[in-house]
């Protein structure tokens, strides 16, 4: 196995790390997996122009929706791995479901397979989050203003906290014709910090009276107490940038082309992404716990405690 980074070093911006496979897995070593976690955790793209994920032809006629016209393929889905469940579809969908089922947990299964050779350090420590399959064209998609994937932003879940472990996400294009296109800006590295102090929430954390209140309202199960000040902050982060319309015009930016086949990975909450066009993806998230990174000390937790002067998590 190879990576090249090809492009000329530009400081904050993501660069694009092309890795060709198969070579002798031999040649694959704790080192050469730790450069890679590096490069990932600090906002750079691994890109496999061929995906490393075999996807079987029947599957892939149905995600492409040649073989049924049934609504249930033409909606973003989730799955949820750990319940073998998959949300997002209709009731009159339920004969479609099982299919759609079985081949995302397929995706998933190959995709923790390779990953768990490949990304060694990370390997049996991460939480397996959500897959997805995203059959919508990107191009124009309606969605409201926080929910729109075609302005910059890094990733927070409103309803799934991370409390502190990294977004990994492993994409693949499955469209046999039409690329994948992504806009990418600077790093939380670079501008995190800025969005981090608009919220006007660091100094918050640091109160001892209302770190008691949180407290309280967590002993209570109050709505909304349950979520730790590290995802509240990304989550007002992510929303930030969205608003700022000057931000998402201004901002350098660098456009990046997946093509049909090929699988990319990011961790999307310190690389300022924005998709622009494309249609057919799968996706699975990795959540990968602070004691597994390799550059913990340069994770947007660490980056935002020092600026907070606080612990974040839970
Ligand atoms: O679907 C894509 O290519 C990426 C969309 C995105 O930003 C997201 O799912 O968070
Ligand atoms: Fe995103």
């Amino acid at each position: 196995m190879t990576a090249v980074a090809p492009q000329p070093d530009q400081p904050g911006l993501s660069h694009l790390v092309v890795v060709q496979l198969p070579g002798p897995s031999s040649a694959w070593n704790d080192t050469l997996a730790r450069e890679v976690c590096s490069q990932l955790e600090l906002g750079d793209i691994i890109l496999f122009p061929t995906s490393p994920v075999d996807i079987p032809p029947a599957d892939r006629d149905l995600l492409l929706g040649r073989k049924q016209t049934s609504s249930a393929y033409h909606k973003n889905i989730a799955y949820r791995p750990s319940e073998y469940r998959l949300t997002g579809l209709d009731a009159s969908e339920q004969a479609e479901a099982a299919e759609l089922r079985r081949i995302l947990r397929d995706y998933s299964q190959a995709s923790v397979e390779f990953l768990s050779r490949f990304l060694l350090p990370y390997a049996g420590k991460w939480k397996l989050d959500y897959a997805s399959f995203r059959p919508v064209e990107e191009q124009g998609r309606p969605a409201r203003l926080h929910a729109r994937n075609d302005l910059l932003h890094f990733d927070s879940f409103p309803t799934r906290p991370t409390n502190g472990a990294r977004i990994l996400r492993f994409f693949t294009n499955i469209n046999p014709a039409q690329n994948r296109v992504w806009l990418t800006s600077q790093t939380f590295e670079s501008f995190g910090p800025q969005f981090a102090r608009k919220t006007g929430r660091l100094d918050s954390f640091r109160s001892p009276f209302l770190r008691g209140l949180s407290t309280v309202a967590r002993t209570l199960r109050l709505p909304g107490s349950h979520r730790p000040p590290y995802d509240e902050l990304m989550h007002r982060c992510h929303n930030a940038m969205k608003e700022d319309a000057a931000f998402q015009q201004t901002t350098p930016k660098s456009r990046w082309e997946f093509p049909p086949n090929s699988s990319w990975m990011v961790c999307t909450d310190c690389v300022s992404h924005a998709v622009l066009s494309g249609q057919y993806a799968l996706e699975q998230t990795f959540l990968v716990p602070q004691s597994a990174l390799v550059e913990a000390q340069r994770s947007p937790l660490a980056i935002l405690e020092n600026l907070a002067g606080t612990r974040l998590t839970l």
